[in-house]
């Protein structure tokens, strides 16, 4: 395999081999990349104004800003500055991007169908732009297409957009001309255009998020736009959990999510924990009641929108993450082979006198990656997760926590985590209740007593099979304990 083609994922399958080392002394140094908690929401329910040429309920972009606009002789005015920003994905990891106004992603544009808009282009970059509103109808020559629909907009000019807006729905812009460049640069961001007349009143939450992935070499100050197909950096508004901004509702609340996908390669499959959700609308317009069917996850082809609502109805800390496992990671700054299942006992007492204060890690999975606090490179994300409330969480990059509450501070900040009432958290299993409830291991220690004896350990504690039941209640045959030496 030349180095070329050694990506994440071929990585991963390789059969393990040589044991993970690090230095035990470097585990102390990284407290500071894994202090920080999932950012404060500014959820609050803002005021809701009546629809029409000048008034909605504002959108939530979490981590993000919504772009200023001013009426000028009745057109909506709008400007946007494409140019070179310093951005940080999450706490450790800061990149030099390309974005608009000082962001990355882009402001969000927010407007009302119906309005007449004007939107100035000004390229501070060092390389010609346009932008493309993606979703939105418009005339030809206001498409944004480098070379197709308009000349490209040079270093310094300043270009005019300007069209009426025929539609309401969640769409986009981004740029287009020398795509792959800009957009894995971060050059995107979301245009959200309110209904005139709607059918429904607002939600009570109306959240906003855009997907994105990006290569980002581990100590790397620049995304690499030329990356095709290996991606390590997995966005919700250009934040890789624990940088991800929760979303907060109080209980009952309507909640709209709408959700863009600018990708590069990846579509992605977000799933949202504790509801399932309709899909109410995509990029090109609503989709009638009698075409929504419930769902927990929603499938996000690249290039597209979505748009889910649901009630609000159960409190707690809900986790919101793309279902593609490596969507939820994120750059891996050690090298390794799987060692799950290899027995790598005594491993450190052999090493050690050859390379002090070396550990092996990975035996049991990658989730304490992150929590052991390894020493990640300069500029780099642990593998995995954030603190949580319990443990360490094994989830990092594409995802974030949907906050509902009975009560919501009055100042609007994160609630923090949830305290599960008396009874509804998940806890070990009290002896008595093993006992009561005829809980037995009998299965996995016929296996375990098998490992064991290969190992030359003396075999643990069997419990005797428990009696399968059938559906009504009535025993089946008791099952049959094969001893194996197998593993
Ligand atoms: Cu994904």
């Amino acid at each position: 395999m030349s180095s070329s083609n050694f990506n994440r994922r071929n990585f991963l399958a390789l059969a393990g081999g040589a044991a993970l080392l690090v230095p035990v002394a470097r585990l102390v140094a990284s407290e500071d990349k894994r202090t920080s908690a999932p950012a404060t929401s500014d959820g609050t329910t803002k005021p809701f104004v009546p629809p029409g040429p000048l008034g909605y309920r504002p959108v939530i972009t979490p981590n993000g800003v919504t772009l200023p606009w001013k009426l000028v002789d009745g057109v909506k005015v709008f400007h946007l500055t494409a140019e070179p920003v310093t951005h940080e994905f999450a706490p450790g990891l800061v990149a030099e991007c390309w974005g608009y106004n000082g962001r990355v992603h882009g402001p969000t544009i927010e407007a009302v169908e119906g309005d007449h808009v004007r939107i100035y282009v000004t390229n501070r970059l060092a390389a010609p732009t346009t932008v493309h509103w993606h979703g939105v109808l418009l005339p030809s020559g206001m498409d944004g297409v480098g070379g197709v629909s308009q000349k490209a907009i040079q270093p310094g000019e300043t270009f005019k957009y300007e069209f009426t807006l025929k539609q309401h729905g969640t769409l986009m812009y981004h740029s287009h001309h020398d795509e792959m460049t800009q957009m894995q640069l971060g050059m995107m961001g979301l245009f959200i255009i309110h209904p005139k007349n709607p059918k429904t009143p607002p939600p009570d939450r109306d959240y906003a998020i855009m997907l994105s992935e990006w290569k980002i070499e581990v100590g790397a100050r620049r995304p690499d736009p030329n990356e095709m197909t290996d991606f390590n950096v997995f966005t919700m508004n250009a934040r890789s959990f624990p940088g991800t901004q929760a979303l907060v509702a109080k209980k009952g609340d309507r909640v709209r999510i709408r959700i863009g996908n600018l990708s590069t390669m990846s579509h992605h499959a977000i799933h949202l924990h504790g509801y399932y959700f309709k899909v109410v609308a995509t990029d090109g317009g609503e989709i009638p009641e009698a075409g929504q069917w419930p769902e927990t996850t929603v499938h996000m082809p690249t290039g597209s929108t979505r748009t889910v609502e649901f009630i609000a109805g159960e409190p707690g800390d809900w986790v919101m993450h793309c279902h593609m496992l490596h969507h939820v990671m994120t750059q891996m700054g050690h090298k390794f082979g799987n060692l799950i299942g290899i027995d790598t006992q005594g491993l450190n007492k052999k090493f050690r006198p050859l390379v002090p204060g070396f550990m092996t890690m990975g035996d049991t999975g990658m989730g304490d990656m992150g929590e052991m606090g390894m020493a990640t490179p300069p500029n780099s994300l642990p593998m995995v997760g954030g603190p949580g409330q319990y443990d360490y969480i094994t989830m990092g990059g594409m995802f974030t926590i949907l906050k509902v509450r009975d009560e919501l501070p009055a100042d609007g900040s994160e609630p923090g985590w949830y305290q599960p009432p008396p009874g509804t958290l998940a806890e070990p299993a009290p002896e008595e209740d093993l006992k009561r409830d005829g809980i037995s291991f009998g299965a996995a220690t016929a296996q375990a007593e098998a490992r064991a004896r290969a190992r030359g350990g003396p075999p643990p504690e069997i419990c005797a099979p428990t009696p399968l039941l059938a559906t009504n209640g009535s025993k089946l045959t008791p099952t049959v304990r094969v001893k194996t030496a197998m593993n």
